[in-house]
């Protein structure tokens, strides 16, 4: 699938160890550094839960065999320590279990995103004594950077020295070598074809030489989301600061929108905190990158989950809300949907089952309707300047909210909080886009009342705790929304 494609899906995140049991088991507990017994046929057989959300796709965790037994970190579940490219991790299934989750997803309309890790590979023990002929097919030092620790402050340290620690070292491959080049190539063109994968999640991106991703991607001849995690300095990418995404979608047009995760997490975790750098961020990164090629996200298997921030429902829900609706590729992490509260690692890695896979609670029910009204316009659109390619922007702002407008589409979003008291906004006519006595519906929060336009166009709009999307009233025709 292209990249113009994967911009108008929705991606759910699956740690395939901790999503669903071939057994079905929502009882089994899960040792938070062990395998826990996820496996593709669990997850074929909980698709319905996915899909009932409105996700088209899923990215699950990295398929190839990993290092075995026991480390100071526990084992290799979540499948980031490679040892043999050429072999599936057996814990999670077979060739064939893959190869029939690929085409489950096929047959409901989904789609197969499959993390993959070019950077290094997995040891268990210190990183000058790496036994490498454990190796497949990388089974000589030669292959490999010499050991050195990562200085995060010196983008060559980055590229060249090792991801881990002397617990778990991480090999480092020597990816600007035209031999592991060519090696990394036709491995992802024979991986793609045999498991029907559309799209990749490409792990550790800023640890390799940016000129290795074109051949990459081009080989594997789908959409690649690069992980862009994280950066301190300004120098790689890809920190909380945008003005490097630019120059990394040369090479990699698909990228994880860091800094909005931190803009939305500073913003919607704190009633205290002021809309301020969220729509500063918003506005200075629209010019700097295509944000609608960006991945966007407020969870994932290494930071600290929201819910472990601030228990508060409603900034919750302002938090998901603008995730959703924001440009880009919106991508959740498996667990938000039931207000899990994981801190750090390993802690944020929770077995989904646990939850009992309740499709009642109130954050997966928003999620669906979210997944409704961004896949309705989506389909509802005449061209792409409508929507997938209109970058959002702030109609109105005030300290604790902030109308977004993409497209037709305004998001109404606030950090006020459980207790927080309602007031009403105006949303100008100029900024609304709508005209004198249109009539726009708020088709989430304000239990689908209707708003109608002042004779400038302009909207008032009680904000309260909750988030709020107002939305074309003719344009719900057929939508399933309020009734339609
Ligand atoms: C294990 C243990 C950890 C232990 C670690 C040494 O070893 O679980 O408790 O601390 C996999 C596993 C991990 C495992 C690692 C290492 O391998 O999932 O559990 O950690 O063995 C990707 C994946 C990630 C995966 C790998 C490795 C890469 O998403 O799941 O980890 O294949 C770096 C990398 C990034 C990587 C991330 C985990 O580590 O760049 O690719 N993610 C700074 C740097 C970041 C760096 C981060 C953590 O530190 O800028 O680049 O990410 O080391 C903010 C600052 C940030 C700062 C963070 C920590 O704090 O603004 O700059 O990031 O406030
Ligand atoms: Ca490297």
């Amino acid at each position: 699938l292209s990249g113009a494609e994967w911009q108008k899906q929705s991606i759910y995140q699956i740690l395939t160890d901790r999503f669903a049991r071939t057994d079905g088991s929502t009882t089994e507990q899960c040792a938070i550094t062990s395998y826990c017994g996820g496996t593709y046929k669990g997850l074929i057989n909980h698709l319905d839960y996915v899909q009932g959300m409105g996700f088209t796709a899923v990215w699950i965790s990295p398929i190839v065999k990993n290092l075995e037994g026991d480390t100071p970190y526990g084992t290799a579940y979540h499948g980031y320590w490679a040892q043999d490219i050429y072999s599936l991790n057996e814990n999670f299934g077979t060739e064939q279990d893959l190869i029939d989750l690929s085409a489950a997803l096929h047959s409901r309309g989904m789609y197969l995103m499959v993390d993959v890790v070019t950077n290094h590979m997995g040891f268990n023990g210190c990183g000058n004594c790496v036994d490498y002929s454990l190796f497949n097919p990388f089974n000589n030092s030669g292959y490999y950077h010499p050991f050195c620790e990562i200085n995060y402050d010196d983008p060559n340290s980055v590229r060249t020295c090792w991801e881990g620690d002397n617990k778990v070292s991480l090999p480092d491959l020597r990816t600007e070598d035209s031999n592991i080049r060519s090696t990394f190539s036709a491995w992802i063109k024979d991986l793609v074809a045999k498991y029907s994968i559309d799209g990749m999640r490409i792990d550790s991106v800023k640890h390799v030489e940016k000129d290795f991703w074109p051949g990459f991607l081009e080989a594997a001849g789908i959409y690649g989301i690069g992980e862009a995690s994280l950066l301190t300095t300004s120098l790689i990418v890809l920190d909380g600061n945008p003005a490097i995404y630019g120059d990394w979608q040369k090479y990699m047009q698909g990228l994880m929108n860091y800094p909005l995760f931190y803009w939305v997490q500073q913003t919607f975790s704190n009633p205290s905190a002021t809309m301020d750098n969220l729509v500063n961020g918003i506005n200075s990164m629209k010019g700097q990158a295509d944000t609608t090629a960006l991945g966007v996200f407020i969870e994932n298997h290494d930071q600290k989950r929201f819910a472990s921030l601030t228990s508060d429902m409603s900034l919750a829900k302002n938090a998901i809300a603008f995730t959703l609706l924001f440009d880009g590729i919106p991508i959740l992490y498996q667990g938000q949907e039931q207000h899990f509260s994981g801190g750090d690692t390993p802690n944020q890695r929770e077995a989904l089952w646990t939850s009992g896979y309740n499709t009642k609670s109130e954050l997966y029910q928003l999620v669906a309707t979210l997944n409704q009204v961004r896949n309705h316009t989506l389909a509802a659109s005449n061209s792409e300047a409508d929507y997938v390619k209109y970058q959002a922007w702030s109609a109105f702002s005030d300290s604790h909210s902030i109308a977004m407008r993409k497209g037709d589409v305004i998001g109404v979003f606030s950090n006020i909080g459980n207790n927080g008291n309602t007031y009403q906004v105006t949303i100008s006519g100029g900024n609304s886009g709508y005209t004198g006595g249109e009539q726009v519906v708020q088709v989430l929060g304000g239990n689908c009342s209707v708003i109608t336009a002042d004779g400038s166009g302009a909207l008032k709009v009680n904000v309260g705790p909750d988030p709020i999307v107002l939305y074309p009233a003719p344009a719900l025709e057929g939508s399933g929304l309020c009734g339609h």
